[in-house]
């Protein structure tokens, strides 16, 4: 296992859920973590937390990761003590609905292929260029089960992630000559505030998990911290992780 000290590492939706505590378990394991997402009060929280329990240094970078002109523009202000990234942590990502195709609202379909597709694109190729010329790096990508499956009212989330899945693979074949290495981390169901996002309501997003025992931000966290703390020579391309009352996308064991 290699230790990640002083290493730099940016992780996107940094002030919630999975993004959150991947920023506290790289702070954890020796990092000095840029925080990027939209919310500034609520990556503060994160990047107090980091500070109070480990002392490391953070650095708050407000994005709307849709906006290329914005990812650019604040990419290239970086702090100069910021700008070498070592681990790319593309987390930031969304659902909205669970309509059919027919009954669906096309802008719902827009804010998930901006944010989980371009935005993703955007946020590499603004990191890439610095990896490839100091020749190091590990991006992970979190993509989905939705990557893998379709389900009833996934249609145009699982395309978003089915991409997310092909950009990885690309990636990894772009990069096969070099040291960097590319990851994604494939989750079944975690509880944040993803269901509430998708379904527009708390009960609604409660039911999602009832009987059941989801994953959560530090399960997934965990992981990232695996795939980061392998020995160069290892790359870790895609891990799939459900929770043990999970079995595929459309299996799961509820109690009651
Ligand atoms: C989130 C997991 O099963 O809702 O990406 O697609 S699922």
């Amino acid at each position: 296992m290699q230790r990640l000290d002083g290493k730099t590492a940016l992780i996107t939706g940094a002030s919630a859920g999975i993004g959150k505590e991947t920023a506290i378990a790289l702070a954890r394991e020796g990092c000095r973590v840029i925080l990027a997402g939209r919310r500034k009060d609520r990556l503060a929280e994160t990047g107090k937390k980091i500070k109070e329990m480990y002392d490391r240094d953070y650095y708050m970078l407000a994005l709307d990761i849709r906006d290329k002109n914005a990812v650019n523009e604040a990419f290239s202000r970086l702090p100069q003590e910021w700008q070498d990234i070592d681990i790319l942590i593309s987390n930031a990502g969304m659902a909205r609905g669970v309509n059919k195709m027919q009954d669906a609202d096309p802008d719902d379909w827009d804010e998930m292929i901006d944010t989980n597709i371009k935005g993703l694109l955007y946020v590499t190729h603004a990191v890439l260029p610095g990896m490839v010329k100091r020749n190091k790096g590990d991006i992970v990508h979190l993509g989905s089960i939705a990557g893998h499956e379709v389900y009833p009212g996934g249609n145009i989330y699982c395309a978003t992630k089915h991409a997310v899945h092909a950009i990885e693979k690309g990636l990894r074949i772009d990069l096969a000559d070099t040291p960097i290495r590319v990851s994604s981390v494939d989750p079944g169901m975690v509880e944040t505030e993803f269901s509430e996002v998708r379904l527009g309501d708390k009960e609604k997003a409660r039911a999602v998990y009832a009987g059941m025992t989801p994953l959560n931000g530090k399960d997934i966290a965990e992981t990232i911290v695996f795939i980061v703390t392998r020995p160069a020579h290892v790359q870790i391309a895609e891990v799939v992780i459900f929770p043990t009352d999970q079995a595929s996308a459309m299996v799961t064991h509820r109690r009651n």
